[in-house]
């Protein structure tokens, strides 16, 4: 239900301070695996994990600029420490990609929740999201293909590591 002061129903408003959340969880993920490749000898995914640190704060970003553009605060959230306890590259990049499908999820439930209570601003400004997880998610299954095609062999690795780098370059 709408309030009078607000644009959006409280329901919306606690989904999308959810989301800060996901969001800043995941930019936190992205760091400590950045941080784990370099320390592991992978420069490539070091600097690949690192930009979607950067990417996962300017979604959060996303949302608290579209709250502040309705003149609603936004909850800045805690975040949560991440499990360190990484032991492959291509671990990293099955939780990167299990990660991303469960915000996929997050998102649809915010979106489900607009179209019931004809929130279209909401709505429409999800619209980059979903389309945002279709890449994020097709990207992680191809990367993770890899191992099955190139090898899981140290060289392989290697290989997989400048596939990142270029990747990487890429979006930078
Ligand atoms: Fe923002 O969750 Fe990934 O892209």
């Amino acid at each position: 239900m709408l309030s009078t002061s607000m644009k959006i129903s409280k329901n919306i408003l606690q989904l999308l301070h959810e989301q800060i959340g996901i969001e800043a969880n995941a930019s936190n993920y992205y760091l400590y695996v950045s941080s784990w490749c370099k320390v592991n000898g992978y420069d490539g995914a070091s600097s690949f994990f690192q930009n979607h640190s950067t990417e996962e704060r300017a979604h959060m970003l996303k949302i608290i600029q579209y709250l502040n553009d309705l003149k609603i605060d936004s909850v800045i959230p805690q975040i949560q420490k991440p499990n360190q306890t990484m032991k492959s590259l291509e671990q990293a990049c099955k939780i990167s990609l299990d990660n991303e499908r469960k915000v996929s999820q997050a998102i649809d439930r915010i979106i489900n929740t607009a179209q019931k209570e004809n929130d279209h601003r909401t709505n429409f400004f999800l619209e980059w999201f979903v389309h945002e997880q279709i890449e994020e998610e097709d990207l992680f299954e191809s990367i993770l293909q890899k191992f099955d095609v190139i090898g899981r062999d140290k060289l392989a690795i290697h290989e997989i590591d400048k596939i990142l780098d270029k990747l990487s370059q890429k979006s930078s």
